[in-house]
């Protein structure tokens, strides 16, 4: 039996495979159930006891040895195959044509625009949940249970749970800053809100906010009123002028909505500003003292502005879009037309 096994041993160490095939030839010759490997422990059942230890050892060794072999190689063929695999791409050869490029959607180009415009005055992005609690998407934000105000924006509601809603603005995210930030807070929080609304041209059941909020000890309507002016000039071109008209929202008092020159027209009248001149582009005003005190902010020590616009509006009026459901139908042909230059 002993010279069985060294006879086995010297082939396995003498082995080199030709092919896969050949040596999935030799795995079954020796490795097999009924390979010669398998046939010798069947062997070593019957032998004497006084030699049963050394050969026991000497078989291991020899199923050992011929299993690494057989593994050695295998992985040498599988390395061969995939160098030879990567040998065979020319990295110098154009694209497929077929495939086709997509484009950085419009609503994706405007929003970063925006968040670049900020930045450059020290404001920083803050994002958020969209599944929001009742307190940060309303209460806390001086929207109470049957106030007037929640009938303004038909709320989507989870599981019916009056609770849970799919938020209706990012200021609450906002909310959440201020609950767990000490002032200065200088930032914008951009992302997608959700209304029940009917879709049509001029309204979808989610659109895309960008609120800004900057709190400090000593913020005026000067400070709003200038953050905006540039933030016009900045986005619609140096000539644009803006305007104020009171308004009102639940979370800010006194509360504006800003109108800039018509973008087309220049303020001469066309069918875009509806021959006034003006559109509107944002609401803002001064963050009202008992927001400030709902998020835990001393409304004595600290003031606040705050502001809110619809990336889709901003969208619609600097690139002339007339339908809103644009947006959301991803068609690269409307799509590409907005790719950024680079
Ligand atoms: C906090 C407190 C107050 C953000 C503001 C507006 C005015 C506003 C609308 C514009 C068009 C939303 O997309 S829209 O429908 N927003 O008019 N938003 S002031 O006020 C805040 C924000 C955060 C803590």
């Amino acid at each position: 039996m002993l010279e069985r096994i060294n006879n086995i041993l010297a082939e396995v160490e003498e082995f080199t495979a030709q092919s896969k095939e050949q040596l999935e030839e030799y795995r079954i010759k020796w490795l097999s159930k009924k390979g010669q490997i398998s046939e010798l422990f069947e062997d070593f059942k019957t032998v004497a006891p006084e030699v049963k230890r050394e050969m026991g050892q000497k078989l291991n060794e020899l199923r050992n040895k011929a299993q690494e072999k057989i593994n050695d190689l295998k992985e040498k063929f599988e390395k061969d195959n995939s160098s030879s695999a990567a040998a065979s791409i020319d990295l110098t050869l154009p694209s497929d044509p077929a495939i086709q490029l997509g484009a950085r959607h419009p609503l994706s180009v405007v929003k970063n625009q925006i968040i670049d415009i900020f930045s450059r005055i020290g404001f920083t992005v803050s994002d958020g949940r969209e599944i929001e609690d009742d307190w940060h998407n309303f209460t806390a934000l001086n929207t109470p249970e049957n106030h007037p105000a929640r009938d303004m924006q038909d709320t989507f509601y989870v599981q019916t749970n009056p609770e849970i809603v799919l938020r209706t603005q990012t200021s609450s995210v906002q909310v959440h800053i201020m609950e767990n930030q000490k002032p200065p807070i200088r930032t914008i929080s951009p992302g997608r809100v959700y209304r029940n609304e009917a879709i049509s041209a001029r309204a979808h059941c989610q659109f895309h906010q960008v609120e800004g909020l900057y709190i400090d000890e000593q913020v005026s309507f000067a400070d709003l009123k200038q953050t905006l002016q540039y933030f016009s000039k900045e986005m619609f071109g140096a000539d644009t002028k803006i305007r104020m008209r009171p308004s009102y929202f639940p979370f800010t008092e006194p509360s504006a909505e800003v109108d800039i020159s018509c973008t087309l027209c220049k303020g001469k009248g066309c069918n875009v500003c509806k021959y006034t001149g003006w559109v509107e582009i944002l609401g803002c005003g001064m963050v009202d003292p008992q927001v400030l005190e709902n998020c835990g902010i001393d409304s004595q020590k600290y003031k606040g502005f705050a502001f809110g616009m619809g990336i889709e509006r901003i969208t619609m009026l600097k690139y002339q879009v007339k339908d809103l459901r644009l947006f959301f139908e991803n068609d690269v042909r409307f799509l590409k037309q907005f790719t950024p230059a680079v």
